[in-house]
């Protein structure tokens, strides 16, 4: 693993308890992580259970005993880490966004395919089962034709203005601001639920344009350096409309300017036969409307997706028995695992990256021209 703080512990955390609830093809074996700040890589190692740590990450490329690497830092060594990881035959998971842009993206996919390594983008809020029982309900067709998805990401962490500038608010390391690192993963959501995007048109805002210096200290908590000044160049908020290429239409907003929502990742869709509604911070709760419940009976039923009906659910505890956001990340290294073992790359790959990618840098060229952007121009 190259990286170690929020994400490194998250997804740490995930390869050592995957083996305790799913009978995978391959079991994980926690190796070696790297970060160049030894005595942080020296505690995160003993910490989260693994076996060796290095402060240079390309050594970790050039062992031949590992096999997958597993990419948690800031955006913009992403590329430059996976494509040597892919050829140096390595099986690659990396943190959203994929890429910095889309030029970026398209040269990992390549760097993946012309290796033929197994490669997964880290979108996973899809892997929360009442999201993967959403997208069972609108593949059988209850939902019938989809009219429309309304998805937000909403978070607060950065509203304070002396919050400090961290690497997730500075454009040359993070590619945008609540546009990449938020809105990417509802992208990722619509895609996965209705297919592909047809056409974007979008706005942004920095409210805060200047803040004290710092860095992330572990979650979404940050510590100020000296007190020096520095630009705010990525956006605080992004909102855009969106056509999808099955005629559904999409409202979205982006913000870590949301008083109040720390984790709010939410859509609801609706279609000819019915409604579903997901938010993260209720994440086993999928609520379902369907046309044809009998009169006086009608309205959203909430649905707790534990049963062993649900995707993933069995595989932990009895019905009512909840599972957290780190559950999402055990179910996605779960297929991570099997798709290793099969040489196939689950979804999301890091195709669906591109994709994203595609949409994203849309919205920021919509922002910029003022007009509607087609998705594959
Ligand atoms: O999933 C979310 C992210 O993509 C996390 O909760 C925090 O916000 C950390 O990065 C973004």
């Amino acid at each position: 693993m190259i990286g170690h703080k929020f994400m490194g512990k998250a997804h740490s955390h995930a390869y050592r308890d995957l083996p305790y609830f799913f009978d995978t093809s391959l079991t994980p074996v926690l190796q070696t992580i790297a970060g160049r700040d030894e005595k942080g890589v020296e505690a995160a190692a003993r910490k989260m259970g693994w076996a060796s740590y290095d402060t240079d990450w390309r050594s970790l490329i050039e062992r031949d005993d590992i096999d997958l690497i597993d990419i948690v830092t800031p955006n913009h060594v992403h590329a430059e880490m996976a494509i040597a990881a892919a050829e140096a035959g390595k099986h690659v998971l990396c943190e959203k966004p994929l890429a910095m842009t889309v030029e970026q993206a398209k040269r990992m996919v390549e760097a993946v395919k012309k290796a033929g390594v197994v490669h997964m983008v880290c979108h996973n809020y899809r892997y929360a089962p009442a999201v993967q029982f959403a997208k069972k309900l609108i593949d059988e067709g209850r939902l019938g034709k989809i009219y429309h998805i309304r998805a937000q990401y909403l978070q607060d962490w950065i509203m304070d203005p002396t919050f400090p500038l961290v690497w997730r608010l500075r454009k040359e390391v993070t590619g945008s601001g609540a546009l990449g690192d938020i809105a990417a993963h509802i992208l990722d959501l619509s895609r996965f639920l209705l297919g592909e995007f047809k056409e974007v048109v979008g706005m942004m805002e920095t409210f805060i344009k200047e803040r004290p210096l710092g860095e992330m200290s572990g979650g979404l908590s940050a510590s100020v350096k000296n007190g020096q000044m520095g630009e705010v160049n990525v956006d605080d908020a992004s909102a855009f409309l969106a056509r999808f290429e099955n005629g559904a239409i999409g409202v979205f907003e982006a913000t870590r300017f949301a008083g109040g929502n720390r984790n709010g990742n939410r859509f609801e869709i609706n279609g000819e036969k019915g409604s579903i509604r997901w938010d993260m911070e209720n994440m086993n709760n999928l609520q379902v409307y369907l046309v044809d419940d009998e009169p006086g009976l009608q309205g959203f039923r909430t649905i707790n997706c534990t049963e062993e009906h649900h995707p993933y659910a069995g595989a932990y505890w009895p019905a009512g028995h909840i599972i957290g956001y780190e559950h999402t990340f055990i179910n996605l290294m779960a297929e991570l695992m099997n798709g290793i073992a099969k040489g196939s790359s689950p979804s999301p790959n890091f195709e669906d990256g591109l994709k994203n990618q595609m949409v994203l840098e849309a919205v920021e060229r919509s922002v910029q021209t003022g007009k509607w952007v087609s998705v594959s121009s």
